[in-house]
């Protein structure tokens, strides 16, 4: 809580610290060389997603980016082309690593909250040619993360799909927040899973875990991704120390993060009573709230709410961003907004 932490944290849900319970299970946790494939707890976690996601494999990996790069690697070949939205995190967060590590094109396409226009996205995808680059792979992002976490409604998720899998092109989802998307939809993890050739998804942000992601597609892929984890450095040894706090996070985490998008709502709703251009509380579907702080500079906010105990993530001349997770708690929020109150002026 924020109060044994000494302030209200609110730059992302990676900030999330292990509770009791992962520590426990942590230090009880069976482990065996997990490069071998002989560390029971991993195996055991693996197994247990894939079930949860309806897939035939998993791969623990050591975080999201790991897990998105491994995807796109194990999906395309030097020199093709993946579709992605123009502000997914694949696109401006991973260092490049889709050029640098699977050497592949990347065709940005302008997306609003996760989802791309139709037409766009059909004329987007090109065919194997001759003389063109052609489309291996499009990558889906849900809940979208520079969209303000928007949730990609299950329809619309279907047919972006359907538009690459009918021209036969692999489908990838960035599912960092998935459990955010289908606690906020009332739906299961697995309908939007069955949507998708691979998928991602992070133990490390809402649902608590200090680290790690899972990668589940069909057995073959997996195995291929395996290789790449591999390659890139991320056989882990005795991994199942952290996969043991995955394990609770996905007992735990899950059924509580409705408490999270509350806390979002009411932190958009108590920011808009004072300062209504900053921010549209109706945009808040999940825990991450935007706001822009117009003629003020989002760093001078940020530092003046630090100076109050209340972290905030300035990513843009006027851009603030707010990701509620479990160690803020309703109290944090009303003593973020009298921040920004008094900030505000
Ligand atoms: N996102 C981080 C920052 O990099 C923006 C955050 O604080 O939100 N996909 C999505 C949609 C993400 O938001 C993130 C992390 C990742 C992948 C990467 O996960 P990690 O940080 O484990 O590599």
């Amino acid at each position: 809580m924020y109060v044994e932490q000494g302030c209200v944290e609110l730059r992302s849900d990676t900030f999330t610290k292990p509770t009791p319970a992962m520590r426990e299970a942590m230090a009880a946790a069976e482990v065996g060389d997990d490069v071998w494939g002989e560390d029971p707890t991993v195996n055991a976690l693996e197994a247990e997603c894939a079930a949860l996601f309806g897939k035939e494999a998993g791969l623990f990996v050591p975080s999201g980016s790991m897990g998105n790069e491994v995807c796109i690697k194990a999906q395309t070949s030097p020199g093709e082309e993946i579709v992605v939205g123009h502000d997914s995190h694949v696109v401006d967060a991973e260092v490049g690593a889709p050029a640098t590590i699977s050497q592949v094109m990347l065709h940005p396409l302008r997306w609003e909250r996760g989802v791309f226009d139709p037409a766009d996205l059909a004329g987007a995808i090109k065919a194997p040619s001759r003389f063109f680059t052609h489309t291996a792979l499009l990558c889906l992002e849900n809940t979208h993360q520079a969209g303000g976490g928007a949730v990609v409604p299950v329809d619309v998720f279907r047919g972006m799909s359907a538009v690459a899998r009918e021209r036969g092109v692999r489908v990838h989802l960035d599912g960092a927040r998935i459990f955010n998307a289908a606690a906020a939809a009332g739906l299961d993890v697995r309908d939007y899973a069955a949507e998708v050739d691979t998928l991602s998804f992070c133990f490390s942000k809402g649902l608590g875990a200090p680290v790690g992601s899972m990668v589940l597609g069909d057995a073959q892929t997996v195995a291929r991704a395996r290789r790449v984890r591999k390659m890139l450095g991320g056989g882990m040894r005795q991994a199942g120390v952290i996969a043991a706090a995955a394990r609770v996070a996905l007992e735990t985490g899950p059924g509580r993060l409705t408490e999270d998008h509350v806390n979002a709502r009411r932190l958009a709703d108590g920011i808009a009573s004072f300062w209504p251009e900053a921010v549209d509380p109706a945009a808040v579907e999940t825990n991450i709230v935007y706001l822009d702080t117009g003629e003020r500079s989002a760093a001078e906010i940020a530092a003046a709410l630090d100076a109050q105990a209340v972290k905030v993530g300035a990513l843009g001349p006027r851009l603030i961003r707010c990701v509620t997770h479990k160690d803020v708690d309703a109290a944090g929020i009303e003593r973020a907004v009298d921040a920004f109150r008094a900030v505000r002026g």
